[in-house]
């Protein structure tokens, strides 16, 4: 395997495209002979990080964990596409801090309002009647990378 690996990590707000961004990078490598390995915040959530909520500690403690298992992906050589919301910049920054060769940081810069009108899953609706607590961009923070790759 002549690939040398590397983290893409995608934030934005829920319904910015993340996911599905995250597909097509790891599509177009296939075509092109390089193993990728995607991590989705959402998917994860039913397994590694079953038992945690969207309180900032939880949020700090998924980011964490999906850096970790990103890393051993990027050592083995792969091209790992994480696609979280990662709201807070500390917890994307100490992710950046572990493999700072080798991080892509891509920011979905999608307006909130776009994410809202869309709402595919209809999470937003939910989150403006009060029925979700803590919705990211509605009342828990966004905190836009300062300086990112993509
Ligand atoms: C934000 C939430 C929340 C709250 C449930 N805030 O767009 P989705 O639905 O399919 O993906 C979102 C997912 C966010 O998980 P992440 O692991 O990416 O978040 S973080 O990086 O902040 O840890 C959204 C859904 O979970 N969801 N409740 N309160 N998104």
């Amino acid at each position: 395997l002549d690939q040398k690996g590397c983290v893409v990590w995608i934030t934005g707000l829920s319904g910015s495209g993340k996911s599905t961004l995250a597909c097509s990078i790891s599509r177009e490598l296939h075509t092109r002979g390089k193993l990728s390995y995607v991590l989705d915040g959402d998917n994860l959530r039913h397994g590694l990080n079953k038992n945690l909520g969207f309180k900032a500690e939880d949020r700090a403690e998924n980011i964490r964990r999906v850096g970790e298992v990103a890393k051993l992906f990027a050592d083995a050589g792969l091209v790992c596409i994480a696609s979280l919301i990662s709201p807070y910049r500390k917890d994307r920054d100490a992710c950046r801090a572990m493999l700072p060769e080798s991080f892509i940081e891509v920011f979905m810069n999608m307006p909130l309002e776009l994410c809202e009108a869309r709402d595919a899953k209809g999470l937003y609706k939910l989150a403006r009647a009060g029925k979700i607590k803590g919705f990211t961009g509605i009342d828990d923070p966004y905190e836009p990378p300062l300086k990112c790759e993509v």
